[in-house]
């Protein structure tokens, strides 16, 4: 498992080298069927009605392009019965949540080549801890906030923020939800600095204050029956002006792909919980190796249409590139329009020869999907393993 997880971030360590990147972690349930004569080794979930893992995955994108860089590190357990010590009396290495922090502090190595990183969570992520120990030169944080907090001078800080101008307007598209239609929303920006005061449950051995800037964007006038967008974001960059202060946002909305990737993992392209393996061991290191899957199926979607110029390298290994190379003659077609278009060793040209391998006709008018991609990869890497074999023999 260790090994698995240090696999990771083999290849993004590399493809990170001279970027700003966004390290983006978040955590997904993943929810296997037992039976309560037939747990499968697996602890609790959700709200302990269902049973499986969690899965927490940090992933490396390029904050220019979006362009995913891979995985950097992350966790992967079930749980072990109930804990019955209350959740503000346990040290923090106690906790579920020490996976923040500690995917965090892994990413400064497995990133070290970076220019710069910006590691983004969601409300989960607000620990007084992470603001207090993680950042360093050239290596910031972004979350939105969970709740208020008291700031140096005893005031609220939502109360502070509420105070300041607002410096700027803009309208969105939002996208429909289950839970809600597609709407225009209409948003105001105000940004400043906040000294946040260590809260009574944090360790005595924390700085007493920590400064950060507060971005704030809230929706007006938003439509009855419908929650108003409403997103404090703390982040230790330095915001001077509305456009940095948009910027933060920006980086902020990248986090949807950490959710793609664990759609991919789930429902749109692996379905991962529908596996059938016996023993929570071995679906612990199968979720190892999905997630790695789902990043390689991520990549080669979004290299699809030939816009970036990303070098296969950031999704496959030398030998793998040779093959790729190899098979790619069986597949151009008779017609200029059946021939890969990109550049050898792009990932865009890759993308094209796992599609083709995955049963897409190579007519640019359909676009290859996830599932596509998925079989294409499991083709290619069935046939580089067997590649790998021989070459021994
Ligand atoms: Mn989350």
């Amino acid at each position: 498992m260790e090994a698995l997880l240090e696999g990771w971030g083999e290849q993004t360590a590399v493809a990170a080298a001279g970027r700003h990147v966004l390290a983006i972690q978040d955590t997904s349930e993943i929810n296997f069927r037992t039976q309560p004569e037939r747990r499968r080794g697996l602890g609790e979930i959700g709200k302990g009605n269902s049973h499986g893992l969690l899965l927490h995955a940090m992933a490396a994108v390029d904050a220019a392009s979006d362009a995913c860089l891979g995985l950097v590190a992350g966790k992967i357990w079930t749980r072990q019965g109930r804990v019955t010590v209350p959740h503000d009396q346990r040290p923090l290495e106690q906790k579920e949540s020490e996976r923040w922090i500690s995917t965090a502090n892994r990413a400064k190595q497995v990133l070290s080549a970076a220019t710069m990183v910006t590691v983004i969570d969601d409300r989960e992520g607000d620990i007084y801890a992470k603001w207090a120990s993680v950042s360093a030169a050239n290596f910031h944080l972004l979350t939105r906030s969970m709740h208020d907090r008291v700031l140096a001078d005893g005031a609220s800080m939502y109360a502070t923020a509420a105070s300041w101008p607002i410096v700027d307007t803009a309208t969105i598209d939002v996208v429909a939800r289950a839970d809600r239609p597609a709407r225009q929303a209409k948003l105001v920006l105000r940004f400043g600095r906040v000294t946040l005061r260590r809260p009574q449950n944090a360790s005595s051995n924390l700085p007493k204050t920590v400064e950060l800037t507060l971005v704030e964007v809230v929706e007006v006038d938003p439509p009855a029956d419908v929650e108003p967008l409403h997103w404090y974001l703390l982040t230790t960059h330095d915001v001077n002006d509305v456009a940095s202060a948009w910027q933060i946002v920006n980086w902020y909305k990248k986090r949807w792909i950490i959710e793609q990737l664990f759609r991919l993992i789930k429902t749109q392209g692996l379905q991962l919980e529908d596996s059938r393996i016996e023993t929570a061991d071995r679906l612990l290191k199968l979720t190892a190796i999905a997630a790695k899957a789902a990043v390689m199926i991520l990549q080669l979607v979004q290299a699809r249409d030939g816009r970036s110029a990303e070098p296969a390298s950031n999704a496959f290994n030398q030998e793998q590139i040779k093959l790729l190379a190899a098979l790619a003659t069986k597949y151009e077609g008779r017609t200029k329009l059946q021939s890969n278009p990109h550049r050898p060793q792009t990932l865009a040209w890759a993308s094209w020869i796992i599609a083709r391998l995955g049963g897409w006709d190579g007519y640019p008018r359909t676009k290859p999907g996830p599932i596509t991609m998925r079989h294409g990869l499991q083709y290619f890497l069935g046939v580089a393993s067997a590649w790998e074999t021989l070459k021994d023999v």
